[in-house]
């Protein structure tokens, strides 16, 4: 069975546990704190040296990190990755965008919100999330003008890795009214069979 480390309340770990109960998966959750430095125990960083959750342990042993990769990972062979060569490249760009363009600001607002507590000190790091973390919004509204998903009209690991974080992203102080076609496909999304919530222990969680 495979194992995932992780905390129910990142979204990046939510993306991994969202396509798991998706595709009935049956797994062994560890809850990793990452505010008590667990990621950075001895034991951990021989799993992953760069101290990071989520992570999956293979069967075999092996391990895997970065979430996007995990979803890859685990969707290949399945109707949540295209098989046509451009649609599956297409996938790599969203998921590309959402670690670069999208993650940086509107995670780590969060972050800094929902775990630190808002310090003062980091208003003005906070204040520099805004205007990139909106752009990327702004990029998923333009794209979802005119489709119900990102890649083939149909949802795909890239609508999972990019709703993990966009769907709360008002509690990193991102207003999402301004973006109708992005809200419309937050819904579209929670209505995906076997669709989980974040932050919440699932059906295939066998801790
Ligand atoms: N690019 C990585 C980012 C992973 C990441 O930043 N994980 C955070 C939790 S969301 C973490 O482990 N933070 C603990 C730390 O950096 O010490 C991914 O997509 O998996």
């Amino acid at each position: 069975m495979y194992k995932i480390y992780g905390d129910l309340n990142s979204g990046n770990c939510y993306k991994v546990k969202l396509l798991a109960e998706q595709l009935g998966m049956q797994y062994e959750w560890f809850n990793v704190d990452i505010l008590k430095k667990e990621t950075k125990t001895p034991a951990f960083l021989q799993k992953n040296p760069n101290g990071k959750i989520p992570l999956l342990e293979l069967e075999d042993g092996r391990f895997l990190s970065e979430s996007n990769a995990i979803l890859y990972y685990l969707a290949e062979g399945t109707r949540f990755l295209p098989e046509e060569r451009l649609e599956r490249a297409q996938v790599f760009q969203w998921l590309f965008f959402e670690q670069y363009s999208h993650e940086p600001y509107i995670a780590t607002a969060r972050y800094i919100i929902r775990y630190l507590g808002r310090p003062p000190e980091m208003e003005a790091m906070l204040r520099s999330k805004l205007a990139p973390g909106y752009k990327a919004l702004r990029v998923m509204e333009i794209h979802l003008r005119g489709h119900d998903y990102f890649v083939g009209e149909r949802y795909t690991i890239a609508d999972i890795g990019l709703f993990a974080y966009t769907h709360v992203a008002e509690e990193g102080g991102f207003e999402l009214a301004e973006f109708p076609a992005v809200c419309r496909w937050i819904e579209r999304i929670k209505s995906q069979p076997g669709f989980v919530r974040i932050g919440e222990m699932s059906a295939g969680m066998q801790n």
